[in-house]
């Protein structure tokens, strides 16, 4: 009987520690989901890794030019995906707040940028340098934007109409609503070979199934985002692309490290390479699945991946 006793005492202790580690607080992280696949795939794997442990979760949808507020002011405590193309600008005004800390820079390389498909270069010679845009911007015109080309852009925050000034280019920018409608008309236009150019980026699950390719424009400076006289046109900035090997970073707000040391170690080794975000955007995008199914799923496929990311001393018992 007194065995029993120790024993029962035992494990309660022994429970008892484990749980003291993980969750270190019931405050509730909360991790921001943007409006593209891989973002918020990763956003539901992370939710699942950190819920697995204990830790309470929000998950907060916000427009990424709606996100930076948020972080600074503790809103919100988690973004998985900056990318260096569209977001250096707003980041780095955030972090200088003082209030927004860099976790770490995945493995993936980044590139956000115009994009066409390939049979494009027979209709438009000199692809794809810029130039050759200069020439065949009418046969990207519509209706809407006539005798000028449409140029398809994101939801996000790059000023591409900045671009099409400082280049000299006879583009009218139409914005997608969201991130699906750029794949959808990518997919009508494809199928016809009708001519298209739109925002594109990598990694992306678009490039295992569609070929095509980025316009090559003057190489990218930081320079000339902020100094008109930079570049080829003096007068007006942003005369150049986006970097072609951009850097795709992971932020918390300042209180993640003090509040929830290990929920801050797991985003600090969480390391995306571009397969990784690729197969997890394809998972959504091209097999169709539900973001929170796709991560499921994408964690099915790559324990020995994720699993890497959690410290010893912060398992409990994942399931
Ligand atoms: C931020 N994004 C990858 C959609 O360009």
């Amino acid at each position: 009987m007194n065995q029993l006793k120790l024993l029962i005492f035992l494990s309660i202790l022994i429970s008892q520690t484990i749980w003291s580690k993980v969750p270190e607080s019931d405050i509730p992280i909360v991790i921001i989901k943007n409006d593209w696949s891989s973002q918020i795939m990763f956003t539901f794997v992370l939710k699942n890794i950190y819920e697995d442990l204990g830790y309470k979760v929000e998950i907060k949808e916000l427009k990424t030019k709606d996100q930076w507020i948020f972080l600074s002011k503790g809103w919100a405590h988690i973004q998985v995906e900056i990318w260096q193309g569209t977001m250096a600008e707003m980041y780095n005004k955030t972090l200088k707040e003082g209030n927004l800390v860099e976790v770490g820079t995945h493995s993936a390389k980044t590139r956000e940028e115009w994009w066409y498909p390939s049979y494009m270069e027979k209709k438009c010679p000199g692809l794809p340098d810029w130039k050759a845009l200069k020439k065949c911007h009418q046969l990207f015109s519509t209706e809407a934007t006539a005798p000028s080309g449409r140029y398809l852009g994101g939801p996000w925050e790059k000023p591409d109409e900045a671009r099409i000034r400082a280049l000299d280019l006879d583009f009218k920018v139409e914005k997608a609503k969201d991130g699906d409608q750029l794949w959808v008309e990518l997919d009508k236009a494809y199928k016809d070979e009708k001519p298209i150019i739109l925002f594109n980026w990598t990694p992306n699950w678009v490039e295992d199934r569609f070929k095509g390719k980025f316009v090559e424009f003057p190489k990218y400076n930081e320079k000339c985002e902020s100094d008109p006289s930079w570049g080829i046109n003096k007068k007006w900035a942003f005369d150049c692309g986006n970097p072609k090997d951009g850097w795709l970073k992971k932020a918390a707000h300042k209180t993640l490290k003090e509040q929830w040391p290990c929920a801050f170690k797991i985003l600090k080794n969480m390391d995306l390479s571009s397969k990784m975000i690729s197969n997890g955007a394809a998972l959504i995008d091209a097999d169709k699945m539900k973001p929170e199914e796709a991560a499921i799923k994408w964690m099915n496929l790559n324990k020995k991946k994720y699993l890497k990311w959690i410290p010893k001393e912060c398992t409990r018992q994942i399931k």
